[in-house]
């Protein structure tokens, strides 16, 4: 008790110049992500101030200059002086790391969850930033720069309402860029949304005029109504909600018609990629719970794995506990190992509940993990019967990979290239010493649509799967992989986007880790050779290509506009797409799961209208979003 005493007196009385020496020890790192961590850090205080019951708003701006404002109708930051320290509170909440835990004790923190650091660290960052406080029927302001105050805490006027408005500008002396993405920043505020129900949480953007409201009633049922919304659901979400031992838990679920499980698992609103105890304790209780019920109503004679009850499931599994450990190399696997027995019984006791009232529901269910469980064992027996060693573990590399000559996965690069004469250009203009080319034919099969049995019949994808070396399904293994990076390189026109779709559906369907762990690239090549005299210049975005006609002048410039990768010879393919100098690359990441979801739902799925709409709504720019 002593002990954690003086910790928190030592943390109280710590400033900030820690933060502006190393700001990613505090927010991860200085790139978009970390930019908008702020963004984050901001919104999580007005968060814990809803799950204490006392905020219902949340409205968060993008104004024209890069700044940011968050407003909320929360009880406001106090501003009675601080004892020892003879400041304002507000004034150590925003000058100290870690105040915030010395006064507010809502059981739920987020703040100080993930990286977790409290709002002076975004003070810290910000080359300005303005709080204004509305408490006790006064209006109160301080200014800040990079952490310092401007101004003694002023106040300057009465109002009948309550809350708290901070807004920052980041500081271009920190941060790489500075620019907010709206689509980042409202699709982790729609998230939150879902996971506070009933919360309304508002983000404008002045810089273009938009809005977005999100509120949702139904909080995590509505997000899986979401997750189902172009896919064909089998019953009503079922949704079990229980507080226990201190710990609220939350877990809604539906079944589709389709194959793939989507599960996400968040605690304390964080969402936890890794997984951890709460995920760990929902799948163990699923699969038991089923087979129970299944023993006891005689519905079959074999078990049914924790795979075949997720098929076709897509589920929402939140948790919000007093003291979250996060673990992992991200940081995000919850490792408080009391949680995964309290998820357990909670669901145990509630789904065999809900199961005994809704028969009906529940032969759906069993049905649908049966017919999972008799298309494994299919799968399963045709495996057996036709290899003893899988074709993924055959030493025999596929004929059409041209591989390269260095074995090291860490330096090795891997071009899967769309068709067979832009693939020829490729072999002879890449660096053969880490580069290794593979050329697809045509179209690879829409894995949407298909289940793994079927996937394994067709050739393309076996060819990958080979060349990757990785294996796939039960026996996938990523330490196998054999190129820390797999580019994809396909024509800038819709059928290469078209293909370069399909790739990430297969990878993210059936190699998740793979984008996971940063593999996966998708390289662009040149829109445009502009030529004037002796200068060239490749020019690789639409926006681009004004900027660099004026730059060259009007008359004299010849400009080529590439269709194809096939009209570039070996030398220019090296020089735009392949050599590490000049090539522009864009990673993959699953910043945003679910919207990756949406997307491949809505492109590969078989519902026609959602597709039309979005085809029409993204016409220009398909692949370019945020996956
Ligand atoms: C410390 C204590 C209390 C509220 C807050 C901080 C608070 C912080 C932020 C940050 C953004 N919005 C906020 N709203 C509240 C509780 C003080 C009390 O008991 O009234």
């Amino acid at each position: 008790m002593e002990d954690d005493y003086r910790a928190d007196k030592i943390q109280v009385l710590q400033g900030l110049d820690a933060v502006r020496k190393r700001p990613s020890m505090y927010i991860g790192d200085v790139g978009l992500r970390g930019l908008h961590h702020l963004i984050y850090e901001v919104v999580d205080n007005s968060v814990d101030e809803a799950l204490g019951g006392f905020c219902t708003k949340i409205q968060v701006t993008i104004h024209t200059d890069g700044s940011v404002s968050v407003i909320d109708d929360g009880r406001g930051i106090p501003v009675d002086m601080h004892e020892s320290l003879g400041i304002p509170a507000v004034q150590v909440v925003m000058t100290k790391l870690h105040a915030g835990g010395k006064f507010n004790n809502n059981t739920y923190k987020v703040s100080g969850g993930l990286h977790g650091v409290g709002i002076s660290v975004v003070n810290a960052l910000s080359e300005k930033l303005k709080v204004q406080i509305a408490r006790d029927g006064k209006l109160f302001e301080q200014d800040y720069s990079r952490g310092e105050p401007q101004n003694e805490l002023k106040e300057i006027g009465s109002t009948d309402s309550r809350g708290t408005k901070i807004t920052f500008l980041p500081d271009t002396e920190i941060f790489e860029s500075t620019e907010f993405h709206f689509d980042t920043v409202s699709a982790r505020l729609r998230e939150l949304a879902f996971l506070n129900k009933s919360l309304e949480i508002t983000v404008k953007d002045e810089r273009t005029d938009s809005e977005k409201v999100y509120m949702y009633e139904g909080g995590i049922r509505s997000f899986v109504e979401h997750l189902n919304k172009n896919k064909n659901p089998l019953h009503d979400v079922i949704y079990i909600e229980k507080y226990k031992d201190n710990v609220m838990i939350e877990i809604a679920m539906q079944y589709n018609d389709g194959f793939n499980e989507n599960t996400y698992s968040f605690a304390n609103n964080i969402n936890t990629i890794e997984g951890g105890t709460h995920l760990t304790g929902f799948k163990t209780s699923l699969t038991r719970t089923l087979n129970n019920y299944s023993d006891k109503n005689k519905m079959n004679d074999s078990k049914l794995s924790s795979e075949d009850v997720r098929e076709g499931l897509s589920s929402v599994i939140s948790v919000k506990l007093p003291e979250p450990k996060f673990e992992g190399q991200t940081k995000t696997k919850l490792g408080n190992t009391e949680i995964k027995g309290l998820v357990d019984s909670v669901v145990s006791s509630e789904l065999s509940t809900f199961l005994e009232e809704n028969p009906q529901v529940a032969k759906i269910i069993i049905g649908k993990s049966l017919q999972a469980a008799k298309a494994r064992e299919a799968a399963r027996k045709a495996r057996d019967l036709t290899r003893r060693k899988t074709v993924f573990e055959s030493s025999t590399l596929p004929g059409k990979l041209a591989d390269c000559s260095n074995k090291d996965p860490a330096i090795s690069e891997l071009f899967v290239v769309e068709g067979d004469s832009a693939g020829g250009s490729a072999k002879q203009g890449r660096n053969r010493e880490f580069q290794a080319i593979l050329p697809l034919k045509g179209k690879i099969l829409n894995v949407e649509k298909s289940r793994l049995t079927k996937l394994l019949s067709n050739d393309e994808i076996v060819t990958i799967i080979t060349a990757l070396g990785t294996g796939i399904g039960d026996e996938f293994n990523i330490q196998k992989l054999r190129y820390h990076k797999i580019v994809l390189l396909a024509d800038a026109d819709v059928d290469g986007q078209h293909i370069t779709c399909l790739a990430l559906t297969f990878f993210y369907r059936y190699m998740v880790d793979i984008i996971k762990e940063g593999h996966l690239y998708i390289a662009q090549p040149p829109l445009y050779k502009l030529k004037r005299g002796n200068s060239e210049r490749y020019v690789y975005f639409e926006s681009e290509k004004e900027a660099v006609l004026k730059e060259f002048g009007s008359d004299g410039v010849g400009v080529q506009r590439y269709k194809g990768l096939g009209e570039m010879n070996p030398d220019q393919l090296w020089e735009t797409t392949l050599n590490p100098e000049s090539r522009m690359f864009r990673k993959v990441t699953i910043e945003d799961a679910v919207k990756a979801d949406e997307i491949f739902t809505i492109l590969m799925g078989d519902q026609v209208e959602p597709r039309r709409d979005f085809i029409t709504e993204y016409a220009k720019d398909v692949i370019n979003i945020d996956i």
